[in-house]
């Protein structure tokens, strides 16, 4: 079974409990869960969530050696500002769906741009918590 690891960045510990018109009240732990489910016997996915820059790009250096097939990533705000995170995701073997749970394109104009899209294999973003769901089957 193909293992899938959903790596979020900084404040994504906080969806459901701060900005609930903006990222909705729904939890990340429950929606991890929820995935959890909804793949059973398809997709093996674990989550991995630190608010630090080093330990995103630490996670995608290792997910390849650690057995995982691909990654979804939200990196947050780091998004629009981390040559670094986007070099880590050029330099891994496996692929990387950029995920947001906001629609970025709609909202302010430093959110517009992401400076990691070009190094991963696709972006889904605006579908709520869902965003993870759409990326997620992107590996079925
Ligand atoms: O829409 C997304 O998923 C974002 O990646 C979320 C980031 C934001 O900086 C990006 O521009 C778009 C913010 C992380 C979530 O921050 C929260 C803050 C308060 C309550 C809930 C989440």
């Amino acid at each position: 079974m193909r293992k899938i690891l959903i790596l979020n960045g900084p404040n994504l510990n906080l969806t459901g409990k701060r900005q609930p018109d903006i990222y909705g009240t729904t939890t990340m732990g429950q929606c991890i869960e929820a995935l959890k489910e909804t793949f059973k016997g398809r997709l093996d996915i674990d989550e991995f969530q630190t608010n630090h820059e080093g330990g995103i790009i630490d996670a995608i250096q290792e997910a390849a050696d650690k057995g995982f097939d691909g990654i979804v990533l939200n990196a947050g705000g780091y998004s629009h500002t981390s040559v670094a995170i986007r070099d880590a995701i050029s330099a891994t073997d496996i692929p990387v769906v950029e995920v947001h749970i906001s629609n970025i394109y709609a909202r302010e104009e430093f959110r517009q741009h992401s400076i990691i899209s070009p190094a991963c294999s696709g972006v889904i973003a605006g579908f709520g918590l869902k965003s993870y769901e759409l990326a997620v089957m992107s590996f079925i």
